[in-house]
């Protein structure tokens, strides 16, 4: 079975049915993938090597250096959280980069739209809020973009951390100095003959994500809620039915909001409406996939079409006149899959180019205009249609999201305190994380849906980012009648609050606003976030960015369970460090279960014991 959506597996079958190659089919064309990788012990930092570990005793147990599995897989993992922290924090980059040209006026279809936000950050970074909101975007930009590569202690939004955890990274020599700098420090360590004891390079690990998860994930959150407005409670639709026969379809996919902002703007210009309708469509319908599409939910509504293993079977419907991309989790293999088809694959980044897409290169000076252009080549593409090939799922679901911190808050009253009574009385039994991708080695979106439909059952709130909300919201789970799946107290709460159990707070960047809740809900009761009732879930992750989250996660406190095994299970030091040892110095740990029953079972025997040591 390769998905858990039966009107998905129709498109599969579709697909295959008009000769399209789908990840799917990749993934057994790979079969069987390579040992070594799998279990985290090769290497190829140098050209000594590539070399590899023999699991087994008769082979190797050292690189031509004389790294061992252990050094090797350490060094391995960090690379892995060096770019998943960097595409984050690029993406961060990006997002103040624009606050700064808006802030100077010179950028075009931009406008601090959160004046409240942007002077809550003020005070924060004790700047004069009395100032115009343009002079104070200006210096809170220069000062953010001075955390990248920060003169000062640490990187400023760590000062949002429970003392007891700010005061343990402290001890434990892992506050992040700038952003920049720990990913920088990370390909230094990795580099042949640098560090060579695992400890120390996953501490190194720990100080990246930390400037990932409280940096730049956070920056972006933050800075996109000052330029686009922070979410607020909002209803929409996702999956594949949410794309139109009869409009012009355009799929914004990727991650940075700026662009896909402007595209939403563009599409609502008179002059290209008009023009849609001379080409004989009824209009123009932007929807978002992945992350992209879970910013334009947050804050605008739009429709998400599908999550990451969607990309391809989008542009099979054959509706699609244009599928605009930004940055990260767009796979090559889309632009093949459009040959087939009339759909314009159109790259907009100069970081990110694909052989055979149509480029056109976004600039935030020119957003608007740009975004009108590319928006123009899709709605003269709709006369290109084949229209006997379309085929488009009835598959689109109701969903609710824009939970973001502050509308939590709003929708308790302006405090926590409702919730954390009801933690308290045990009608909430504790919070959950669920977040990242999908990963065709799962079926699609299954273990998403069950640990998510497990956990509120059993009185858990669910909070989601990324490709595992948007696996919710096709699922039904997003809406306040999913209270009905939810045990006894849980069920109470949402109808109280009119809340659903699984709580959309955004994309992946968007974890930082988890990282916020579970603060403000330990310094309310005086703990450390490890002392809570709360865990964290990567059901079906594959992505680098993923492990940066999950090891911001545990380094924050916070128990997370992984459905995909890491690749780290060949270096049995690495292993004890990320469970056992991690517990020591950081009371909270990874722990490996691929099972969705089980992973549910793990994660409310944690909650559990924390309840119980916690005397609630
Ligand atoms: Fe081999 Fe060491 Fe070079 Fe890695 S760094 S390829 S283990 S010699
Ligand atoms: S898009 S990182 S597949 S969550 Fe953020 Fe989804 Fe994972 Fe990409």
């Amino acid at each position: 079975m390769k998905t858990y959506d039966k009107s998905e597996k129709i498109m599969i079958d579709r697909a295959k049915s008009l000769g399209l190659e789908l990840c799917w089919d990749r993934l057994s064309a790979q079969q069987p993938q390579c040992g070594f990788g799998l279990l985290g012990i090769c290497c190829r930092n140098c050209a000594m090597g590539p070399c590899r570990i023999d699991p087994f005793p008769e082979g190797p147990k050292k690189g031509v250096c004389g790294a061992d599995a252990d050094v090797i897989c350490a060094r391995n993992l960090a690379r892995m959280v060096a770019a998943g922290a960097a595409a984050h924090s690029d993406h961060g980059r990006d997002i103040i980069e624009t606050v700064y040209i808006t802030a100077l006026g010179k950028s075009l279809g931009y406008e601090i739209k959160d004046e409240k936000k942007l002077s809550s950050l003020a005070k924060e970074f004790s700047i004069d809020e009395t100032k115009s909101k343009n002079e104070i975007a200006k210096e809170i930009a220069e000062d953010i973009l001075e955390e990248f590569g920060t003169k000062k202690g640490y990187i400023k939004f760590i000062d949002r951390a429970p003392e007891k955890r700010k005061k343990l990274w402290e001890k434990l020599g892992v506050l992040p100095r700038g952003i920049d700098r720990e990913i920088v420090e990370i390909m230094h360590r990795t580099h042949i003959g640098v560090d060579n004891d695992p400890l120390n390079i996953i501490s190194q690990c720990i100080r990246a994500s930390l400037s990932d998860g409280w940096g730049g994930s956070m920056i972006a959150t933050e800075f996109s809620d000052v330029l686009f407005g922070t979410p607020k409670p909002i209803k929409g639709f996702s999956n594949l039915g949410v794309l139109k026969e009869d409009m012009v379809n355009i799929i914004c996919h990727g991650h940075e909001p700026t662009l896909s902002e402007m595209i939403v703007l563009a599409a609502r210009d008179k002059e290209l409406l008009k023009l849609a309708k001379d080409m004989g469509a009824s209009g123009i319908n932007v929807c978002g996939m992945c992350c992209t599409g879970n910013e334009l939910l947050m804050r605008q509504g739009v429709p998400v079409c599908g999550n990451f293993l969607q990309q391809e079977l989008a542009i099979a419907t054959g509706a699609v006149e244009a599928m605009v991309v930004d940055v990260q989790c767009i796979m090559p293999s889309i632009c093949e899959v459009a040959s087939c088809f009339h759909t314009k694959i159109i790259s907009t980044s100069p970081k990110a180019k694909f052989k055979g897409a149509m480029h056109i290169e976004f600039h935030e000076e020119k957003a608007l205009d740009i975004a009108k252009e590319i928006v123009k080549e899709a709605v003269l593409n709709f006369r290109n249609r084949m229209t006997d090939r379309v085929f488009i799922p009835d598959n689109k679901m109701e969903y609710m999201a824009g939970f973001s911190v502050e509308s939590i808050l709003e929708a308790l009253g302006g405090t926590l305190s409702p919730i954390i009574s009801a933690i308290k009385s045990g009608d909430i039994r504790g919070v959950c994380g669920i977040v990242g991708c999908n990963n065709p080695k799962k079926v699609h979106d299954e273990s998403h849906v069950k640990v998510a439909k497990g956990l509120i059952e059993k009185d858990v709130l669910v909070v989601e980012t990324g490709c595992a909300a948007i696996a919710s919201a096709k699922a039904g789970l997003l809406l306040p009648e999913a209270k009905d799946l939810c045990g006894k107290g849980l069920k109470k709460v949402c109808e109280a609050l009119s809340i659903p159990p699984v709580l959309h707070m955004g994309s992946c960047v968007d974890c930082s606003r988890i990282l916020v809740l579970a603060s403000e809900v330990a310094k309310a009761l005086s703990v450390d976030i490890s002392d809570l009732p709360i865990c964290g879930a990567a059901p079906e992750w594959m992505s680098e960015k993923a492990v940066s989250i999950g090891t911001y996660f545990v380094a924050s406190g916070v128990f997370t369970v992984l459905g995909v095994a890491p690749p780290i299970l060949g270096a049995k030091e690495v292993v004890d460090i990320l469970t056992d040892k991690a517990k020591d110095l950081l009371g909270a740990s990874f722990y490996v279960e691929e099972d969705p029953e089980k992973m549910v079972e793990v994660m409310i025997a944690h909650i559990e014991e924390k309840r119980k040591a916690l005397g609630i």
